[in-house]
C-alpha cells in the first residue's frame, strides 16, 4: 500500500470555526467532494460517539470508495470539558470511557482514534508530574483495548499555546515508551511541529517508527504551499522510510473548501508524484 491522502470534516456546531476542510457540510456532500477531488479518505469528527450511525457512515464511506483516516475526539475537550489530566479522577475516568467508546466506533470504520485536546494541560491543580503521569496511566488504560493491537491509538503532541505537557515528536516517544509497544502511536501535525521542532524532518526521522499519522497542513495551518514550509526534506523522510499512512489535510478552509481541497491535492502531486500521480 501507499502513501494515502484525507481531508477533514467536523460535524461539530461547536467546532466549526476550527481547522476543518469541511465544517458546516452535511457528511454525504463532504464525501462526494472529498472523492472528486482525488483523495482516499476523509477525517471524521463527531459531538458524541452514540451520535455514529455506524451503519450509515459505512455506506457514505463506501458509496465513494472511500476510508476514514481517522475520528477525532476533539469534542470530548470542547463540548464536553472531559479531559485525561483533570485533577477530577471521575472526568479522567470519563475521558477514558468517552475514548474507548470512540475506538469501538473507530475498528467498525476500520480505523484509529485521535488523542489531542483531550490530553488537557498541567495546572495549578496539578502539576506537571502529576498530570504526566495521569496523561500515561489513561494511555495505558486504552492501550489495553484489543481493538488498538490493529487500530492503534494516535497520541498527537500539540504547540506550546494548546497544551503544557507533550510538545515535541520527542516528548512523545519518551511518553509512549512507557506503554505497550505498538498500541499508541504518534500523530505528527507539521503545524505543530514548525513551531516545537528544531528541525521538521530531522524530528520526523528519530520518531519515526512511532509515527502513525501526519497532519498535513502550512505553517500558518492553511493548506501546504499557502505557508512557508520547507517541504521537500519532509517528503523525502517520509518516502525513503515508506511511509504507507495517512497525510491528513487538518487545514483552516478557503471560503470555498473546494479550494482547499484543489490546493493540497496539487502539493502532493508536487510534493508526492510517486504517490499522488504529477
Ligand atoms: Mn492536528
Amino acid at each position: 500500500m501507499n502513501l494515502k491522502a484525507s481531508l477533514t470534516c467536523t460535524l461539530v456546531p461547536q467546532m466549526n470555526q476550527g481547522p476543518f476542510v469541511f465544517r458546516n457540510h452535511d457528511l454525504k456532500t463532504a464525501c462526494q467532494l472529498t472523492k472528486k477531488h482525488g483523495f482516499q479518505g476523509i477525517e471524521l469528527f463527531f459531538t458524541n460517539p452514540s451520535d455514529i450511525n455506524i451503519q450509515e457512515v459505512k455506506k457514505l464511506l463506501n458509496s465513494e470508495g472511500l476510508l476514514c483516516s481517522a475520528l477525532g475526539s476533539g469534542a470530548g475537550w470542547v463540548v464536553h470539558r472531559l479531559s485525561l489530566t483533570s485533577e477530577n479522577r471521575d472526568i479522567r475516568k470519563n475521558a477514558v470511557n468517552y475514548i474507548r467508546e470512540l475506538v469501538g466506533i473507530a475498528a467498525e470504520l476500520q480505523t484509529s482514534v485521535i488523542i489531542g485536546s483531550m490530553q488537557g494541560n498541567s495546572s495549578s491543580a496539578v502539576d506537571r508530574s502529576t498530570a504526566l503521569k495521569y496523561l500515561a496511566e489513561g494511555l495505558a488504560e486504552l492501550a489495553q483495548i484489543p481493538e488498538t493491537a490493529q487500530y492503534p491509538i494516535l497520541y498527537e503532541p500539540l504547540n506550546r499555546y494548546e497544551t503544557n505537557l507533550i510538545n515535541t515528536l520527542g516528548a512523545g516517544v519518551e511518553l509512549l515508551q512507557t506503554l505497550p509497544p505498538q498500541r499508541v502511536k504518534l500523530l505528527a501535525d507539521l503545524f505543530h511541529l514548525n513551531i516545537e521542532e528544531k528541525n521538521i524532518s530531522q524530528s520526523i526521522q528519530a520518531a519515526y517508527p512511532w509515527i502513525g499519522h501526519i497532519h498535513f497542513a502550512d505553517s500558518n495551518r492553511q493548506a501546504v504551499t499557502e505557508g512557508h514550509l520547507d517541504i521537500p526534506p519532509i517528503a523525502e523522510v517520509l518516502l525513503q522510510n515508506k511511509f504507507t499512512g495517512f497525510l491528513a489535510a487538518e487545514i483552516f478552509p478557503d471560503t470555498d473548501p473546494e479550494l482547499s481541497a484543489a490546493k493540497t491535492m496539487k502539493a502532493l502531486k508536487l510534493y508526492f508524484p510517486s504517490a499522488f500521480g504529477s
